[in-house]
């Protein structure tokens, strides 16, 4: 019950707080950028607003400079719904990784997600621009 009454504040503590100090995206060459978008994607995060896990990946993917869509996973049914059926599990954050055939994998713990798209850039980053 007092959870439940401190939850709501909470919340809204930590959306304030990450919005105050929400980290720079990066300034990167516009056809790296348009590489990474191209290789991202793909990529879906499935979070709720004020899950402390889900502001540290989203405040990973602004540091990294990345444009993945988020599907909220907390009011909205169909992710929702989406998520526990083919992620297995209703905990987020969870990022699904379509591969070419449109095959979905799902990638549970903040700390992993971070992991991947920090390495998905870093190896765009090492590769030689083309042109
Ligand atoms: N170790 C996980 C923790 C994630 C977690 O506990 N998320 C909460 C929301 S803040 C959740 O999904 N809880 C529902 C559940 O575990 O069933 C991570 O780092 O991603």
């Amino acid at each position: 019950m007092i959870f439940k009454l401190i939850r709501w504040p909470l919340g809204q503590l930590i959306l304030l707080v990450d919005f105050l100090t929400a980290p720079k995206r990066p300034e990167r060459d516009a056809q790296l950028q348009a590489m990474i978008d191209d290789r991202t994607r793909h990529l879906a995060l499935y979070q709720f607003a004020t899950c402390p896990f889900c502001v540290k990946t989203r405040r990973a993917i602004r540091r990294l400079g990345l444009n993945i869509e988020l599907r909220d996973a907390q009011h909205d049914p169909k992710w929702r719904n989406q998520l526990l059926a083919e992620g297995g599990r209703l905990q987020t954050p969870c990022l699904a990784i379509s591969d070419d055939s449109g095959q979905l994998r799902w990638l549970y713990e903040s700390k992993d997600i971070i992991a991947y798209l920090e390495q998905c850039v870093a190896t765009l980053e090492a590769a030689p621009v083309q042109g």
